[in-house]
């Protein structure tokens, strides 16, 4: 406990800083037994690089002629160590606009990924956060709660996909990896995560959770096999485990891992509706999720096959149209979190060709609400909610 107040984001400090690491205690496990006692025995925070002055990130700000603008606000983003996440991470940190607290599994990759990108210090605050662990997302919640931010737009971005994959592999808490890091993690989070966003007082709250074209069994991307499909959700009701169950949410004996990411993208796409059906008007908050165009070039395809990691770029751009640049989609998701225009509730966003917002229909199946509910209630227990 006194070694994770001993590794607080320097972000809480008024004096100036440039970018900062924030650590739980867990994650000092690659330091030396030395290294150990001396971080523990280090002052309230732990600073990487001390230069630029910056505000104090959700504070507000005096214009010069008196009147208060809005402040910075704060967002996070979590898988911000590549890909969409990254580039959304970059795009709303230059604005100046918003701190991104970027949440991630490992702080030293999203730091060099940070840095490569070209992100100001000071914009940013790197946080651990590995959703393949319930644990880790309560001990995120509590750093970040720790660091005194207010938060005002949460992004549920990362993501795993294991086309490859022959047979399950699990979570810390037993819970078939795909869903596990995609929807469950990511669920926990939301949840805990609720609480903070209606203590904000910023303008637009936004809860953005990504969805995607191929989970949505309406469109021809979605109908190429394995198709995503829930069932009855009898595998998720029965613990998802694979040992003594199954490991795919509609119970199916055989595990398919494309299938089960896809399905993870409809529990992600059905739970931001029900998130809106319980608290968008009670709160205020926007509930949305999107598909951001095909991008074909990020590490989401890191375990699929060669071949298709060198055909599918031009696959995309050639053939479907549908490839987006990572910077391009970041620029997409930055409109989610932030564009004034893109404040309705409960919905899925969708670019078209000229790369301009609209409404998008989800598929039967993802916008069923008492598949919508019936999974809330599942998950709430199987991440101890309920
Ligand atoms: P990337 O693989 O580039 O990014 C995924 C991020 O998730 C990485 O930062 C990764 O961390 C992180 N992550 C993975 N597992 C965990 C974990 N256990 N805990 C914390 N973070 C984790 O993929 P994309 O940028 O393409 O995907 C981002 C989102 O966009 C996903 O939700 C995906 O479903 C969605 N999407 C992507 C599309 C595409 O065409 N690429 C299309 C439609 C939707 P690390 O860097 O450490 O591996
Ligand atoms: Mg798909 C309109 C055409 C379209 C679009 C927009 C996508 C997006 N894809 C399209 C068509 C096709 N794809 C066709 C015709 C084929 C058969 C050749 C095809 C195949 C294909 C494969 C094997 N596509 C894929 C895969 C994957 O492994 C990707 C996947 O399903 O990841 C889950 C994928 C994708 N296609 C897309 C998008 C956005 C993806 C991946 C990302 C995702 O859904 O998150």
């Amino acid at each position: 406990m006194a070694l994770q107040a001993a590794l607080l984001p320097s972000t809480l400090s008024s004096v100036p800083k440039k970018c900062s690491i924030a650590v739980a205690a867990k994650d000092t496990a690659f330091l030396s037994v030395s290294q150990k006692v001396q971080a523990a025995s280090l002052s309230v925070r732990t600073r990487v690089a001390t230069t630029a002055p910056v505000a104090t990130p959700g504070s507000s700000t005096a214009a010069k002629d008196g009147k208060k603008t809005v402040r910075q606000g704060v967002v996070v983003i979590t898988g911000a160590s590549s890909g969409l996440g990254l580039a959304a991470a970059k795009a709303l940190a230059e604005t100046g606009k918003w701190h991104v607290v970027m949440a991630c599994r490992d702080f030293l990759k999203a730091a060099k990924a940070a840095k490569g990108a070209g992100m100001a210090d000071g914009s940013y605050t790197i946080m651990h956060l590995d959703l393949a662990s319930l644990d880790s997302v309560r001990q995120f919640v509590d750093s970040f709660r720790r660091a005194g931010m207010p938060l005002d737009s949460l992004v549920c971005n990362a993501a795993i996909y294991r086309p490859t994959a022959r047979t399950p592999t699990f979570t810390a808490d037993g819970y078939e990896m795909s869903v596990g890091v995609n929807h469950l993690g990511h669920f926990l989070l939301a949840r805990l995560l609720l609480d903070d966003m209606q203590k904000s007082d910023y303008p637009s709250r936004r809860l953005i959770i990504l969805g995607s074209i191929t989970g949505n069994t309406n469109t021809l991307a979605g109908n190429i096999p394995p198709k995503a499909g829930l069932g009855d959700l009898r595998g998720l009701a029965a613990g998802l485990r694979g040992q003594n169950g199954s490991a795919m949410i509609d119970g199916s004996e055989s595990f398919d891992g494309a299938k089960a990411y896809k399905d993870s993208k409809i529990c992600n796409m059905l739970t931001m509706q029900e998130l809106h059906r319980r608290y968008h008007e009670e709160t205020g908050i926007t509930f949305a999720s999107l598909y951001p165009g095909c991008i074909a070039t990020t590490g989401l395809f890191r375990e699929h096959i060669p071949l298709f990691r060198l055909l599918f770029p031009p696959f995309q751009k050639f053939v479907t149209k549908g490839f987006v640049s990572e910077a391009e989609s970041g620029k997409r998701l930055a409109q989610v979190v932030s564009d004034p225009s893109l404040t309705k509730s409960g919905v899925y966003w969708s670019w078209n060709k000229d790369s301009a917002s609209f409404e998008n229909q989800l598929s039967q199946e993802a916008s069923d609400p008492e598949k919508a509910k019936k999974l809330w209630e599942i998950s709430e227990k199987l991440v101890g909610l309920a």
